[in-house]
């Protein structure tokens, strides 16, 4: 199978504000890109949010899901090796982790199949040295024999739960994926020692397509967010013990089908990145973190609707043009039906921002990214699950591109790359990589 290898992201510095802000400002909107001006959606009210004092971090980002979704290769999904049989058909769920502690990375595939009743079984795939993976046989035994289960799942991420130095996963898996969209358990999957893991199924079912984790309370453990239809966090007890609860963010938020926990602003407090569907009323925006440890609709700043790509996949938060701030890199696809080949889950663009400073964001997606006009097969109906945001070329800047290296059922997605200039200027190229 066809890897390609290269160095991970270099984080921005981490520089901390002594004074931190605590929410209670206006609410701000980013410039630029065509922000549609209609009701937000969102109902105002909302549970009795929490304060709990807390300090900034020197790396907020320390140990989140977001910090760990950055691995050093790049694989085709669908080349993976996988036992003969009993797993799904869908890979969206990756997780990238070391999985038997020899210190390379292996991927991990929550799995399930569309518009099933039932489950199918993940699979994990072990890279054996030389970016060489291979299915083992003992893989059944690595999960206690039985293979940790998915209906749909939708996102898999890599955090240490328990906080015993090995990478851990949870997967969001958001069930049958039509009326009356029933919802699936999440899945919690400790790494118990190297190579060993057990799971268990969370007690709260519902459609939960995406979701991340971080420190939200600044105890030293890895805390959960869970998107979907009725969003919420898992507060870590240290050992992988989760609580629900809803009072650490503002009830008008509203559904939630994508979210990361970044420190997009540096001020060493954890923010809360959140999409759905735009199309819908959904507001895309970024719920700044504070001394509270609580996230609030009247401390946000909106992200500039991308019509008709308002379903928001992915977000990242880096450092595009070299000055020292993080700007921010939407993946999207269309979020309703515009008629024959422009339907629901159909195409996509990469929307990219600018950090302005004092949180607010310039969208200079219409300046700075190439349109994919020369793209073979553009105008089809790829969309990308995930983006990528890191130095492909190896020449000093962070560039953009789709964390699979090939949809295996079209070419679209192969070899696709957005270059950076070094200036946050990107330029489309397709590389042909004999994928097919
Ligand atoms: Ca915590
Ligand atoms: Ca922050
Ligand atoms: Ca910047
Ligand atoms: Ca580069």
């Amino acid at each position: 199978m066809r890897i390609e290898r290269f160095t991970k992201a270099t984080a921005v510095a981490t520089v901390l504000a002594l004074a931190a802000c605590g929410g209670g400002g206006n609410e701000t909107a980013s410039s630029g890109g065509g922000s549609s001006g209609g009701s937000s959606g969102v109902s105002g009210g909302g549970s009795a949010l929490v304060d709990l004092g807390l300090s900034p971090q020197a790396n907020a980002d320390a140990g989140s899901s977001y910090t760990n979704a950055a691995p050093d290769i790049r694989i085709s999904y669908y080349f993976l090796p996988h036992p003969p049989a009993g797993v799904g058909s869908l890979r969206d769920a990756v997780a990238y982790l070391d999985a038997d502690g020899d210190g390379d990375t292996d991927v991990f595939m929550a799995t399930g199949d569309y518009l099933l009743i039932g489950e199918t079984g993940s699979f994990l795939t072990f890279n054996t040295g030389a970016d060489i993976f291979a299915w083992q046989t003992a893989t059944p035994q690595a999960f206690g024999g039985a293979l940790p289960p998915a209906e749909h799942a939708r996102k898999s991420i890599t955090a240490d739960f328990n906080s015993d130095g090995l990478a851990d996963i949870f997967v969001f898996d958001h069930g049958f994926d039509a009326p009356p969209f029933p919802g699936a358990a999440p899945k919690l999957i400790l790494q118990t020692a190297p190579g060993t893991f057990s799971w268990t199924r969370m007690p709260d079912v519902g459609f939960h397509h995406g979701g991340a984790a971080a420190d939200i309370d600044h105890d030293g453990d890895i805390d959960i967010f869970v998107g979907g239809s009725d969003p919420f966090f898992y507060v870590n007890d240290g050992a992988a013990g989760f609580t629900k609860a809803t009072n650490r963010f503002d009830g008008s938020m509203g559904k939630v089908f994508s979210a990361e926990l970044i420190d997009v602003d540096q001020d060493g407090f954890v923010d809360l990145l959140l999409g759905a569907h735009e199309r819908d009323g959904d507001r895309t925006a970024i719920y700044w973190g504070s001394s509270t440890g609580a996230y609030s609709v009247a401390s946000r700043t909106l992200i500039p609707a991308a019509a008709p790509y308002g379903a928001v996949l992915d977000f990242d938060a880096e450092d595009l043009d070299g000055d020292g701030d993080r700007d921010l890199v939407l993946n999207r696809t269309r979020d309703g039906d515009d008629g024959p080949g422009l339907g629901f889950y159909m195409g996509r663009t990469v929307q990219v921002l600018l950090n302005s400073g004092n949180r607010q964001f310039s969208d200079v997606t219409a300046t700075h990214v190439d349109k994919p006009t020369g793209e073979p097969g553009f105008g089809g109906t790829d969309w990308f699950p995930w983006l990528r945001v890191q130095d492909i070329d190896a020449d000093g800047d962070l560039d953009l591109f789709p964390d699979n290296l090939a949809s295996g059922t079209s070419a679209e997605a192969t070899g696709l790359v957005y270059r950076n200039d070094g200036s946050g200027h990107f330029t489309l190229e397709w590389v042909d990589v004999g994928l097919r």
